[in-house]
């Protein structure tokens, strides 16, 4: 893969070490050929250069704006060695191989910032060097670039490594570089001109990403949107296949995602998990004996809510539990898999959307997680905090019993997946009631609570789930009201992070209420 270097054109506007490079490229016999002011400043430096215009048969024109611009250059760049044809229309026609393209472009960036106006921006577009950059780096089979003044010495240490030539390995490199200075260049120039037609953004904004798919609309329907994934996932929403139904929508991208993050919490071989997701908090989530009976599980936490809502399984999706969700209308279903008999369910369901998953998301993973905010965006950890049950501090009076402690630990989790300030009440491996996005704590607790007397009332129940039930909250009580109101609902048993001022009055007002209270150190909010 080692490739001799004969041949070099050399364009810089910056020509900040441009000399030593010369001369060091034209010490192993490679031939120089330049633009206007590159070649000039070679040849007053004592170096023999042809000129471009040489190559092209073509003066250079219209203030420069076509020097390169020509088949004599993008044919001796883009021509593949080893290609029969290619080489063929490089004799016909006298083009030259360029083996080696040193370029940087018309300084825009650095002319923008000291306030150069309209006309002068403008001129300061680089149009040549960006095609040659692009050509060369598409050519890195055969192609050496070199777009930063930083890079000439590693350049020479190449050529001197592997006498005059260069490894792929070198070049690809090199291209990658390559192409995310063309990118940053047009997005520099795409921002000023926003910025001087004032524009609040480009209308195509530059987004770290690959586009997967434009999206019919955003979260409304006079917002243009897309979805680009990352990279950073296999087996998420971004990865996910889907089988049938309508293109996904970005409310249901949002929510699918809610969805299935939040059962990954919970590993297969510890048993079925079904959450359901609407507007992108649990309204359900429940474990089972069976996939089937999470999913009625969690569909019993508030029926109401889960119609048109968005379901993902923790194991592969069967037949049963396909026959159970579709027995109302829901709108997405994402598991790790689906066998036969849920997909032959599904058919007859044609708007059901249904995706697969190769396994689960990692709850553990690290990354990033985004936030736009005007003007700019907030950059953090993605939370993947987890607590153990070695790691809880009993603060009250009473310990949990066994079975409390299991449910806490499950509140705990749905708690982190549930916009702030989240009140999870849970029953035997099932939220039975969810508070979710209150400005206040003890708003949530009542919320969560009200919803429980709600179902109880469609299931005809006797009393609501909560009596009996465990509470979790994904921060501190500040005041003990919101406690009590978990204990009027029947809560038994709370988990949260303490560490509120009045911690002492919260346990005091446990203990009064024969609550048992630990605490996890740690906090989820989520907004
Ligand atoms: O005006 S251009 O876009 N037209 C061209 O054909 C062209 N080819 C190279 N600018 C062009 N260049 C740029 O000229 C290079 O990217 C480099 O920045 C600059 C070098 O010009 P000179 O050698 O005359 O100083």
């Amino acid at each position: 893969d080692l490739h001799p270097v004969r041949r070099a054109l050399l364009s810089v506007s910056d020509k900040t070490g441009l000399i030593d490079l010369a001369k060091a490229l034209a010490a192993r016999g490679i031939e120089l050929v330049s633009t206007g002011g590159t070649a000039k400043a070679m040849r007053e430096a004592g170096l023999t250069v042809r000129d471009v215009a040489e190559l092209t048969g073509f003066p250079e024109m219209m203030d420069g704006r076509v020097k390169t611009l020509h088949p004599a250059v993008h044919g001796g760049l883009l021509a593949l060695r080893d290609n029969a044809e290619h080489t063929g229309a490089m004799a016909e026609h006298g083009i030259a191989e360029i083996d080696l393209l040193v370029v940087n472009l018309y300084p825009f960036e650095a002319t923008v910032a000291k306030g150069a106006d309209y006309s002068e921006a403008i001129e300061n577009i680089d149009i040549g060097g960006p095609a040659m950059i692009r050509a060369a780096a598409k050519n890195h089979g055969f192609v050496n670039v070199v777009v930063d003044t930083e890079d000439y010495q590693p350049l020479l240490d190449e050529l001197a490594a592997h006498d005059g030539a260069t490894s792929y390995a070198f070049r690809q490199r090199l291209a990658l570089n390559a192409y995310a200075r063309t990118g940053a260049y047009d997005a520099a120039v795409s921002s000023w001109m926003a910025k001087a037609l004032n524009e609040p953004a480009p209308r195509r904004r530059v987004v770290a990403g690959t586009l997967a798919q434009t999206l019919r609309y955003g979260e409304n329907p006079h917002q243009a949107a897309a979805f680009y994934t990352d990279g950073t996932s296999r087996s998420g929403v971004a990865t996910a296949e889907q089988h049938q139904g309508k293109e996904l929508s970005y409310n249901n991208i949002n929510d699918t995602d809610a969805a299935f993050e939040l059962v990954s919490e919970f590993a297969p071989g510890d048993g079925a998990a079904c959450a359901i997701i609407k507007h992108a908090n649990p309204c359900g989530v429940a474990r089972g004996a069976t996939l089937e009976e999470a999913y009625r599980r969690a569909f019993d936490c508030d029926r109401t809510s889960a119609f048109g809502g968005i379901i993902a399984l923790n194991q592969p999706l069967d037949g049963p539990t396909a026959e159970a969700i579709a027995e109302i209308f829901t709108e997405v279903v994402i598991a790790p898999g689906a066998d036969e008999a849920a997909r032959q369910v599904f058919a007859a369901k044609k708007n059901l959307r249904l995706l697969t998953t190769d396994g689960l998301s990692d709850p553990a993973a690290g990354g990033l997680t985004l936030r736009q905010v005007s003007g700019g965006f907030l950059v953090q950890d993605r939370d993947n905090g987890r607590v153990g049950e070695w790691e809880l501090k009993t603060v009250t009076k009473r310990e949990p019993t066994k079975d409390e402690l299991r449910d806490l630990l499950f509140a705990w989790t749905v708690a982190k997946h549930v916009k702030s300030n989240a009140i999870v009440y849970v029953k035997d491996g099932a939220t039975v009631g969810v508070g979710a996005g209150q400005m206040s704590r003890v708003d949530s607790t009542r919320i969560a609570a009200r919803k429980s007397q709600d179902m109880a009332e469609v299931l005809g129940l006797p009393a609501p789930l909560t009596q009996g039930a465990v509470v979790a909250s994904d921060a501190f009580f500040p005041f003990p009201d919101g406690l009590l109101t978990a204990a009027e609902a029947g809560a038994t048993a709370v988990i949260q992070p303490g560490g509120s001022m009045r911690d002492d009055k919260v346990i005091e007002a446990a203990d009064a209420a024969g609550l048992a209270m630990v605490f996890t150190g740690m906090r989820h909010f989520r907004h």
